[in-house]
């Protein structure tokens, strides 16, 4: 247990030991001349992971998925995005500001867009019209509780973007917790949609960076995009060699972050004012309603931070997540907290 235990977030992870060795080691080139030999390594290896021909070391998740949105579309265009996704809701309005084109939010459940909702929505243009050619899923769905998206669900989601020819990208920052909780390969997700988003600096803990897989052609039309938007790095090798780490090395301990979110949902479910079901909690995200007779959320979220523990307020509710740096007395802390301040 650290001396404070920050339930805000799976970015707050403090890189390995491992890590800050291999950033102080880590060959390095200049990466917009094209010649940084660690994020060269990073990339192929993200590619083959994922099963894409080409991946793009990126600053952040925010980046990988304005890039993906403006590679992919053109003025005039429509993007259906699911109404409370992390595209639509949390990255600064990136679809109208930098690719120019609408969002068109649809309902879910649980983060799963209808395939016939999609399909319905699919707009063909004319004098009045956008032209719909983006389809952005999110697994796991981060305020859907980290839900994980049902296979069948992305396959539906695939045989209506082929019919219609239009592109599927995948939101896919917490895609290892998904494939964990579910038990399906990360290249089974990432088939199902023309490009992959993935994040080294949440649950994997590296401290910063992103990648964005798919095509090649895509990827250099993408490597030009981040350029555009600054996001070109030069002696990134140092970035780039946590990455590596990331991918190989931290994957196999999300499980662990996956048992103590269940574990903590499961003891604060009956507690007063507490509106959860635990079932709900699939990975690392705890998202619940707060509503008690005596406690506000900002008051509990003020009494959890005098016990030295942290936690997100949202509208109506409160963000635990799990990751590296919550062990089990973390844990058995923020449900004595929970007890103590909701009694
Ligand atoms: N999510 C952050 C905050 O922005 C809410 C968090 O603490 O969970 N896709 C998904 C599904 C995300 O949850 C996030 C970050 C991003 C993209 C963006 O990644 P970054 O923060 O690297 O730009």
């Amino acid at each position: 247990m650290s001396e404070i235990s920050d339930f805000r977030s799976d970015t707050v992870t403090r890189p390995t030991p491992g890590m800050r060795r291999a950033m102080a080691e880590a060959a390095v080139g200049d990466d917009v001349l094209g010649d940084d030999p660690t994020v060269q390594e990073l990339e192929t290896l993200a590619a083959g992971i994922v099963g894409k021909e080409a991946a793009l070391f990126v600053p952040s998740g925010t980046m990988g998925n304005s890039v993906a949105v403006k590679a992919w579309t053109r003025e005039l265009e429509e993007v259906i995005v699911e109404a409370r996704s992390h595209i639509f809701n949390m990255e600064s309005t990136h679809l109208t500001f930098i690719s120019r084109v609408t969002p068109r939010p649809l309902g879910s459940r649980r983060g799963a867009m209808d395939p016939d909702e999609v399909e319905a929505n699919i707009r063909k243009p004319s004098v009045h019209i956008p032209e719909t050619s983006l389809v952005c899923v999110e697994n796991t769905h981060n305020n859907w509780s980290g839900a994980v998206l049902p296979l069948a669900n992305l396959k539906a989601l695939r045989s209506v973007a082929d019919k219609h020819q239009i592109r599927i990208h995948m939101d896919g920052a917490r895609i290892f917790n998904a494939s964990t909780a579910s038990g399906i390969p990360v290249k089974d997700y990432a088939a199902l949609s023309d490009s992959v988003m993935f994040c080294l600096s949440k649950g994997l803990s590296a401290p910063v960076g992103s990648m964005l897989a798919g095509p090649r052609d895509f990827i250099d039309y993408a490597r030009r995009i981040r350029k555009a938007l600054g996001g070109g790095m030069r002696q990134a090798g140092v970035l780039a060699a946590p990455g590596l780490i990331a991918l190989t090395e931290m994957v196999g301990r999300l499980g662990q972050d996956h048992a103590r979110a269940k574990k903590l949902a499961s003891a604060i479910a009956g507690l007063p004012g507490v509106k959860l079901d635990p079932a709900d909690v699939e990975t690392n995200i705890i998202i619940f309603g707060l509503s008690h007779p005596r406690v506000s959320i900002a008051e509990f979220i003020a009494g959890l931070r005098k016990k030295r523990i942290l936690a997100l307020a949202l509208s109506g509710g409160v963000r635990f997540v799990t990751h590296k740096d919550i062990d089990d007395e973390d844990v058995e802390r923020a449900i004595s907290a929970f007890k103590e301040i909701l009694a």
